[in-house]
């Protein structure tokens, strides 16, 4: 065992530099870093560079330390139970902040409590901020992080810098992010830069119990986004969605208003790929609320024959229409998987479990007695008596007490893109992949059929702006209840959301722009017993397959009241007993209710920023529905 000694050769204020070379950082960042040292005061700063020396040295720190352990029996792979406190996105905790407060959200009708986005005032959030940023990271190291969201160079990439006192924070980011010193290159020119601030807010000494060494401070968590200035500033957690900021922080509420301001889309979907036996590929995105499925069909296994999946993406992507072809282009900014651990397994989805069997971080999952991971889901591949040690640190055996619970619900695996089995050979392409269909979806327990498609791109915006799903452990929710979320971008838009909308909608205005068509799916439905209708997961390339079929303009769809649904045996369904007449019911009752309330809900939330034509789209699924 070495202990090493570094030599301190600079200081900002009175603060030392540990590691990096301060001076030769661009100059932009030298002037932020400075202010936020002296703001923070930290113990020291570390400028990290991406290498594995200096991941191996803060994952030896957290190992000694007792947030990590390894797994044994995986290579380079630990588990981390953090404050049973701090496990999901705080939703209510996470605001905009912009001089115009309707820059930030729509106007919403009087008295009715806007839930697409919280914005707070410049001058409020720096009261809030002034309670806890000053000192906040005292007696702990600094880490400045420099990293690129997108292929390191590209146009299409975006540059971030993630100061943060927490290691766990680094070590992820730098899996789902591209961590180098390299970046400090493309900064050179003057080029922005997103500003990423986060802390635990747990400076030294403490004034409270750490509790399973995981610093967080709950009761004044705070995420705030200045899209004006490209800012993040996130205290008090360090669950993945609230303290990874290149991910949803930047990656969708900062880059959606880059984004709208330039004429690109950032949106909450994953990328895939399917080759049919013919050998012919399609690209399509999809995006799905939180815990709704997004990594498991970005990596399905296909029960048909002859198909072929490939990942590009499983969460993120940034789109844009090509001003040559016209196609619509998209990239996964990111280059990590934070999936949902539990119901992940060999059966559901392979390929995320081989994804994660090295160099993968494990939050809030069980570990079982000889150092691997166990979680809910997992029964059928685990030896019953196997002893497992719960995220909350009790121990039982496998089959002996079904009431107890290894993992958290909302429990991650974080593990690098690379090494999914099926990752695209282009997934970091920086031209990225043309998109033949876009997907929504949700959970809905009830009246939604498999698969919808749009009847044109106005209706498929419709579509995506009703999108409803049930609440999951993603974030604070409590009991399962159908919510809005439109477009699955309720908790990460970082502008008015009717100007969102608007802004979907305008790409239509130029006529060079190949729009993809847009389809919803529902793998959720439920028979009278509270059993899914449909068998999900694997099976779901039968509907995507149809969907590409589709986009090739076969004549497999009919009209119904809610959209294009598909013929009778235009799905192939062989091999699967499944009723097929419950599953695609459109039931008259159920949509009538359902648009009554979508009008309400929007207009409600949307008031006059609600664009006239998904007024109209409300007007003509009216009037289809009267007709059943
Ligand atoms: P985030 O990472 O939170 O954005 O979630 P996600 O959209 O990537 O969801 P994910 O694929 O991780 O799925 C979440 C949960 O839904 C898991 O527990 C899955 O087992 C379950 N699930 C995914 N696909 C299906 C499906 O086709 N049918 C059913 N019944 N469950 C599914
Ligand atoms: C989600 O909640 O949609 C996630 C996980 O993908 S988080 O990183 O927490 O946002
Ligand atoms: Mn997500």
């Amino acid at each position: 065992f070495v202990e090493v000694h570094y030599i301190t050769i600079q200081q900002v204020g009175n603060v030392p530099i540990t590691k990096g070379d301060f001076q030769s950082l661009p100059h932009q960042v030298q002037t932020w870093l400075a202010q936020m040292i002296q703001l923070c005061a930290p113990r020291a700063v570390y400028i990290c560079d991406g290498s594995e020396e200096e991941a191996e040295m803060v994952t030896n720190k957290l190992v000694e330390r007792g947030t990590l352990t390894k797994l044994t029996k995986y290579e380079n792979s630990y588990i981390c139970w953090t404050d049973p406190r701090d496990v999901a996105r705080v939703e209510s905790k996470t605001f905009i902040v912009t001089n115009n407060k309707y820059a930030s959200i729509p106007h919403s009708r009087e008295g009715v409590k806007c839930v697409l986005g919280q914005w707070m005032s410049p001058s409020d959030m720096k009261q809030e901020l002034d309670d806890r940023l000053p000192g906040c990271m005292a007696g702990r190291m600094l880490y400045v992080i420099p990293f690129s969201m997108g292929p390191i160079g590209s146009p299409l990439s975006k540059i971030g810098v993630q100061i943060t006192d927490s290691n766990y924070v680094l070590l992820s980011m730098r899996i789902m992010t591209r961590v180098s010193s390299e970046i400090w290159k493309h900064l050179r020119h003057n080029e922005e830069f997103v500003k990423c601030l986060h802390s635990t807010g747990v400076p030294r000494p403490h004034t409270q119990k750490i509790i399973n060494n995981w610093p967080c401070n709950p009761e004044k968590i705070l995420i705030c986004h200045f899209p004006d200035i490209r800012k993040v500033i996130s205290y008090g957690s360090g669950y993945g969605g609230n303290s990874l900021l290149g991910k949803k922080c930047f990656a969708l509420r900062i880059a959606g208003r880059i984004a709208y301001d330039e004429g690109w889309l950032a949106e909450h979907m994953l990328i895939m790929s399917i080759t049919n036996p013919k050998g012919e590929e399609k690209f399509i995105a999809a995006a799905f609320p939180s815990a709704c499925g997004k990594t498991n069909l970005a990596m399905l296994t296909p029960t048909m024959p002859g198909y072929t999946v490939r990942c590009i993406g499983d969460d993120i992507a940034w789109m844009r229409f090509d001003k040559q072809t016209g196609e619509l282009r998209a990239i996964n900014p990111e280059t990590g998987f934070f999936g949902v651990a539990p119901g992940t397994n060999m059966k559901t989805n392979p390929n995320a479990i081989l994804t994660c069997l090295k160099n993968s971080i494990f939050t809030n999952v069980g570990e079982t007695a000889d150092g691997g991971f166990y979680w809910e889901g997992l029964e059928n591949e685990t030896p019953p008596g196997t002893e497992i040690i719960s995220w909350t640190g009790e121990r039982y055996k496998l089959g002996e007490d079904k009431t107890k619970k290894s993992s958290h619900p909302n429990a991650r695996f974080c593990c690098p893109a690379r090494q999914c089995p099926i990752i695209h050979d282009r997934w970091e392409d920086p031209a990225g992949v043309p998109i033949s269909a876009i997907i929504f979806g949700g959970r809905r327990p009830e009246g939604v059929p498999l698969v919808i498609e749009s009847f044109d791109w106005k209706h498929g915006i419709f579509l995506a702006s009703q999108l409803k799903s049930e609440t999951t452990a993603a974030a604070e929710h409590t009991g399962k209840q159908i919510m809005h979320d439109p477009f699955a971008m309720r908790p990460f838009v970082g502008y008015n959301f009717g100007h969102y909308i608007q802004h979907w909608l305008d790409f239509e205005k130029d006529p060079k722009n190949k729009l993809p068509k847009i389809f919803h799916v529902n793998w959720f439905r439920l028979d009278e017993n509270k059993k899914f209708l449909w068998p999900g997961f694997g099976d779901n390339i039968r509907v995507l397959d149809w969907i590409v079929r589709r986009t090739n303009g076969e004549d497999i769809a009919e009209i119904s009241s809610v959209g294009l649904i598909p013929k009778k045996d235009s799905i192939n369904l062989q091999g699967l007993i499944v009723d097929w007449d419950k599953l695609m019911s459109v039931p008259k009752d159920y949509w009538k209710d359902d648009i009554e309330e979508t009008l309400s809900w929007l207009d409600g939330q949307l008031g006059d920023d609600l664009p006239h034509d998904i007024r109209i789209q409300i007007e003509q699924q009216k009037q289809r529905i009267s007709q059943i």
